[in-house]
This record gives C-alpha cells, sequence and structure tokens, in this order.
C-alpha cells in the first residue's frame, strides 16, 4: 500500500479524526467498566459544520434516513452517534461500522449521513431521547453537546432498592461522596419504567433535561449531558461512584454521614447552587 492509499484507508476508519476517536475511546471506557455489555448504551456529539469539514467532504451525502419523528429544532446540525445494534467494545476497532456522522436536513425531516453507518447501519435505538435531549439542554445552556447513555452498573442495582423519588434519590447520591453536590448541583431526574427506543420515553426524558444534567431511567440506566465528552463521562462517572458506596452501605449501620450542614457549605465553598427543595433550608441550602 502506498503512502496516499494507507491515509485514505486511515482516514475512511477514522481514526486520525479528532471526534471520531474521542468517540472511540469513550465507548472502550465505558465498555471496560461494564456499563455496555453487548449492544448496550449510546452517544451522541453535535459537532461544528468547520470541524467536521476540515476532515469529511460536507457536500457528499451518503444516503439519507428518515426518522420516526422531525427535529425541526435541529435542522443543519452535524452529530456523531453511536449505530444501532453494535457493540461499544467493537467501536475502537471498526469506528466506520460502529459510529455514523450525520447532519439533519435543513427541513428537519431526514438525516444525512456524511461517514460511517457502513453496511447499511442505523443511528442508535434511543436517537429520539438523544435528539429531544439535545434540544432541551441547547436551550439551557448554548454550549452543550453531548448525551450519553449507558447501564451503569451501581445505578441500576440503586434502583432496585431506593425510593424512585428524585428528590429522595438525589439527596442520597450527594451523601455518599463529598464531591457529588459539586459536580451535580441540579441532581438527577428519575423517569418511570417505559419501554426504551420510543419518541415517548423521549420525550419523557427530554422534559427532565429542562431541569438536570442526567436522567436515570429505573432497572435500565442513566443518561449524562455536557459540554464535552469527558464532562457527560465524568457525570456518569460521578453518579455511579455515588451509587456504588450506596450499594455498599446498604443494610450496614450507618455511624456518621455528611450532614445537610456540611453539603451546604461545600456547595457555598464551591459556588454552586443545589436544586432547591433538597437540603434543609435552616442552612441556606
Ligand atoms: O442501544 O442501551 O437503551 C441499546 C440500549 C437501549
Ligand atoms: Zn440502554
Amino acid at each position: 500500500m502506498n503512502v496516499t492509499l494507507r491515509n485514505e484507508a486511515t482516514q475512511a476508519a477514522g481514526w486520525n479524526i479528532p471526534f471520531i476517536r474521542e468517540m472511540a475511546e469513550i465507548t472502550q471506557h465505558m465498555w471496560k467498566n461494564g456499563w455496555d455489555e453487548r449492544n448496550g448504551g449510546n452517544v451522541s456529539y453535535l459537532l461544528e459544520e468547520e470541524e467536521v469539514a476540515r476532515y469529511i467532504d460536507v457536500n457528499q451525502v451518503i444516503r439519507r434516513i428518515k426518522p420516526a419523528f422531525s427535529v425541526h429544532e435541529l435542522a443543519g446540525k452535524y452529530v456523531i452517534v453511536t449505530a444501532s445494534g453494535k457493540y461499544f467494545k467493537n467501536v475502537l476497532a471498526d469506528p466506520e461500522s460502529n459510529l455514523g456522522l450525520l447532519r439533519v436536513s435543513n427541513d428537519g425531516e431526514e438525516l444525512e449521513v456524511l461517514w460511517g453507518l457502513k453496511n447499511g447501519a442505523n443511528p442508535t435505538s434511543e436517537l429520539p431521547t438523544h435528539f429531544m435531549s439535545h434540544i432541551e439542554r441547547l436551550k439551557v445552556d448554548p454550549n452543550h453537546r453531548v448525551v450519553m447513555h449507558n447501564h451503569a452498573t451501581n445505578v441500576l442495582a440503586m434502583t432496585f432498592i431506593h425510593e424512585l423519588d428524585e428528590v429522595k434519590f438525589t439527596k442520597t447520591l450527594w451523601q455518599m461522596c463529598t464531591e457529588c453536590v459539586v459536580v451535580f448541583p441540579d441532581g438527577v431526574g428519575i423517569i418511570p419504567w417505559m419501554v426504551p427506543g420510543s419518541n415517548e420515553i423521549g420525550r419523557k426524558t427530554a422534559e427532565k433535561m429542562k431541569e438536570v444534567h442526567a436522567v436515570i431511567w429505573p432497572q435500565h440506566g442513566i443518561f449524562g449531558t455536557g459540554t464535552t465528552i469527558d464532562e457527560a463521562f465524568g457525570l456518569i462517572e460521578t453518579i455511579e461512584k455515588a451509587a456504588q458506596v450506596y450499594m455498599l452501605v446498604a443494610g450496614h449501620e450507618i455511624q456518621q454521614r455528611i450532614t445537610d450542614e456540611q453539603l451546604t457549605t461545600l456547595a457555598q465553598a464551591f459556588g454552586v447552587t443545589p436544586r432547591a427543595g433538597i437540603l434543609n433550608p435552616k442552612f441556606g441550602g
């Protein structure tokens, strides 16, 4: 293979393209954490036209896909997504088969495939939740870019033994690790158990995303959002760590815990405002 051909092959595979590499690496991390068994999990990452055009011909539409819902709010936006039914385990070795770069058509009715989704692959089955969550997060944060879903083990376990009241659930998570209230002062949202992949679960999740960066699906997993891949991943990692500590201490006699007063002091020290109605207001929380 001469150098030009080799460069073309690498380009096609995507390893030298920063946002493809980021997707490939983060899905590998999630899989290694045991959060993405089989085809579990999905990620979508909004990109700017300039960063895409540096590596990919944005005038060459490979294929058009008609989603089951229209997304006028995202018209013209570029997004890289994981593919439906594919395994996170395999993304790093073959990004082109396991990821897809899409542009939402100008009328918001179609997805234009610009790269990847090789051999007829489709975007993630959770596309409604991803797109609807992007729309809501962008309304509250113009820098928002990432929606990430996985089956974080201890978060999932915790939804069996903890009340699914999001105020109580958030408070328990905050009490598990000192960093938690600082990392997610807005707390977590929780929706009822629902069939995944539907527009309905997308709407319910996105409704919560107006107020929070993370939403838990009972007995299923978690959605985390952020302005970068690191931020969304770091949020899920932190919630998962708190859930892990909860699963380790649950059923044991608790000798001491982080008090409401300490949580309030922490929030003040780090300049964050904890979601109202969770901490005792006596301490200003
Ligand atoms: O993509 O995780 O929720 C597989 C899933 C569905
Ligand atoms: Zn899932």
